[in-house]
This record gives C-alpha cells, sequence and structure tokens, in this order.
C-alpha cells in the first residue's frame, strides 16, 4: 500500500484541506511553493495514465474535486497543476495525485 492510500484511510494522520465524494486534498510533505497541495482521488489509479481505464464520469468527478480545492484555496493570483507521471515525469508515489503549487510567480519552463 502507498504513503497516500494510508493517508486516505485515516492510518497516518495529515490535516485535510478539502474532502468530498471522490478526492482527498492535504499539503504535501516537502513544499516547493508557498502553497503546495496534493490532490489524490478515493477511486485507485497508479497515476494519469491508469486513467484510461476510468469513466469519463469518474475522471470529471476528480477534476471537479480538484477545482473545488482551487476555489476553497481562492487562489486569485494563479496556480499550476502538476501530475508528475512514469520515472522520467519525476513521478515518487504510485498513487495518482495532483500538485496544486500556488503563492508566488511560478518559472517556466518547471526543469
Ligand atoms: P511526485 O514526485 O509527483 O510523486 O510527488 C510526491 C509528493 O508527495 C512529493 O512532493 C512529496 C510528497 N509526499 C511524500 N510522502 C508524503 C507524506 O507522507 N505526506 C505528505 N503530505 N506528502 C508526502
Amino acid at each position: 500500500m502507498t504513503i497516500f492510500e494510508k493517508i486516505l484511510h485515516k492510518e497516518i494522520p495529515t490535516t485535510i484541506i478539502y474532502e468530498d465524494e471522490y478526492a482527498l486534498a492535504f499539503p504535501d510533505i516537502s513544499p516547493q511553493t508557498p502553497i503546495h497541495i496534493l490532490v489524490i482521488p478515493k477511486q485507485k489509479a497508479r497515476n494519469f495514465s491508469d486513467l484510461n481505464q476510468w469513466s469519463p464520469v469518474a475522471i470529471g468527478e476528480y477534476m471537479h474535486s480538484i477545482q473545488k480545492v482551487i476555489h476553497h484555496l481562492n487562489l486569485t493570483d494563479g496556480y499550476r497543476i502538476v501530475f508528475n507521471t512514469g520515472d522520467q515525469g519525476g513521478q515518487t508515489v504510485d498513487y495518482l495525485h495532483a500538485h496544486i503549487l500556488a503563492g508566488e510567480t511560478l518559472g517556466w519552463p518547471p526543469f
């Protein structure tokens, strides 16, 4: 079981930023920006590529939850959403998660 599943099942305590039927949001343990929140789906997926096994409705529900987190955080000055995927994408935890990065002007390109 991945660390994020343990967080999802409340086996590891975390600060819950937002939770609904479809997703859970909590702060990244190693923030890269002043605001750095992770949003994980309650339906299991290893990474973004695994979403090809989901229905469009389920994908939409997860995306809607991410949108609600952003609304909740009131990120009026902008933000970035990142899905690191696979080894070359820099994914270190094999459970789908969206990074929400905000709170300062972000550089581009992101490497
Ligand atoms: P990624 O590289 O995209 O797989 O990002 C994984 C992120 O997860 C990384 O930014 C650090 C964060 N992380 C790892 N372990 C924990 C944990 O136990 N708690 C929290 N809140 N974040 C974690």
